[in-house]
C-alpha cells in the first residue's frame, strides 16, 4: 500500500477486518516490524484521537512515531505553487516533505479542507504534493476529502457490534455551528457503499455529497422515515458542496433523539468525536447504553495499525 486514502487501497474488505480482529486481540505481535523504522504524523489541524490512536498505533509495531504540529512548532507551510512568499508562510511544501521524507519511513498528514475552494481541496492537493515529494507511504488523517482511518475504525465497529449478516446503517446530518469539512461523511459512505451492509444517508435538501462517494446509497429526505428498522445511525455534520463549505441549515429537528431512535430497530449510536452534545446528539442518546461512541474511538488505534503494519510488511 503505497497511500492510504481510498476503501479500495485496503483491498479486500473481508481480509482486512479479519486482520483488525487479530490485530486488536494480539497488539504487540508485530513489534519487529517496525523496529528502527520511523513515522512522522504532521498536523496541520486540531487531532485528539488520531494524534493519540495513530502514536499508540506505532508503539504497537515498535515504530517510532514523531508529531510535528505545523502552525504551532515549525515554520508555517507556503502549499500554493508558484506565488510570491511575501506573507507569513517562511517555507514552501516542495522543500519541507522531501526534509521530511529524509528522516522517515512513513507519513501520515492530517490537512482539513479549507472549505474556500472546492477545486484545491477535491483535488487533494497538499496530499498528493506528499505522495509526489516524499518518496514515503502516506497515510490520510484526515485530509482534504476523506479520513479513511476513520471509516476502517466505524466499520471494523460496526463489524463487531451487528447482530444480523446484513444491518442497516443510516448516516445522518445534524446541526452544528459552524461549517465543517464533508472528509468524514465522505469516507464513511465509500466504505458503506463497498460493505455489505443497508446504507442510507438522511440529510435536508441542499446538503448532498459528492456523487463519487454517495455511489449507489439511498438518500432519504426524511428523517424519520431513513431511521425506520436502523440498527446503526452515523450522526454527523457536514458543509454544503454548494454553495461550497457553507452551513445552509441549522435545523435543530434533526438533533438525534430518542424520538429518532425510538423508530430503530433499538440502533446502536455511532459518532467519529468531537461531538457538540444536544446539537449532533442528544444527551439522552449519547450516554444511553446503545451508544458505541467510545469503543468506536478505541478502534482507531486498531485501523490505524493495520494500514501501518501493511506498510511495514511491504517494506
Ligand atoms: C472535524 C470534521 O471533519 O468534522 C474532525 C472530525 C474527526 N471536526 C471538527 O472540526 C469539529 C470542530 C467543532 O468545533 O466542533
Amino acid at each position: 500500500m503505497k497511500s492510504f486514502f481510498h476503501v479500495q487501497d485496503i483491498g479486500d474488505l473481508g481480509k482486512a477486518l479479519e486482520e483488525a480482529k487479530q490485530v486488536k486481540a494480539t497488539p504487540y505481535a508485530w513489534q519487529h516490524l517496525g523496529k528502527n523504522k520511523t513515522i512522522i504524523l504532521v498536523f496541520f489541524n486540531n487531532s485528539l484521537r488520531t494524534r493519540l490512536s495513530s502514536q499508540k498505533a506505532a508503539l504497537n509495531l515498535g515504530l517510532d512515531p514523531i508529531v510535528l504540529n505545523v502552525n504551532g512548532d515549525s515554520w508555517k507551510l507556503e502549499t500554493r505553487m508558484g506565488v510570491v512568499m511575501d506573507g507569513d508562510k517562511s517555507e514552501h511544501l516542495k522543500e519541507a516533505i522531501p526534509v521530511i521524507g529524509s528522516y522517515c519511513d512513513l507519513i501520515g498528514v492530517r490537512s482539513f479542507a479549507g472549505l474556500t475552494d472546492k477545486e484545491f481541496d477535491y483535488n487533494e492537493t497538499i496530499l498528493k504534493q506528499f505522495i509526489e515529494y516524499s518518496g514515503k507511504p502516506v497515510i490520510s488523517l484526515e485530509s482534504a476529502t476523506v479520513h479513511p482511518c476513520q471509516a476502517f475504525a466505524d466499520l471494523f465497529t460496526i463489524e463487531e457490534y451487528k447482530t444480523k449478516k446484513r444491518p442497516k446503517v443510516v448516516m445522518t446530518w445534524a446541526p452544528h455551528p459552524r461549517a465543517l469539512p464533508q472528509a468524514v461523511p465522505n469516507s464513511f459512505a465509500e466504505w458503506m457503499n463497498a460493505a455489505d451492509v443497508d446504507f442510507v444517508i438522511a440529510q435536508p435538501e441542499g446538503y448532498e455529497l459528492d456523487p463519487q462517494f454517495v455511489g449507489n446509497a439511498r438518500v432519504v429526505y426524511d428523517q424519520m422515515e431513513a431511521f425506520e428498522g436502523a440498527d446503526f445511525v452515523y450522526a454527523k455534520n457536514w458543509s454544503a458542496m454548494n454553495p461550497y463549505g457553507q452551513v445552509i441549515n441549522k435545523d435543530m429537528s434533526w438533533t438525534v433523539g430518542a424520538r429518532q431512535m425510538a423508530v430503530t430497530n433499538n440502533a446502536h449510536f455511532l459518532h467519529c468525536l468531537p461531538v457538540r452534545r444536544n446539537m449532533i446528539v442528544t444527551d439522552e442518546v449519547i450516554d444511553s447504553p446503545r451508544s458505541l461512541v467510545i469503543p468506536e474511538a478505541a478502534n482507531r488505534v486498531v485501523s490505524a495499525q493495520v494500514v501501518m503494519k501493511r506498510m511495514l510488511e511491504e517494506m
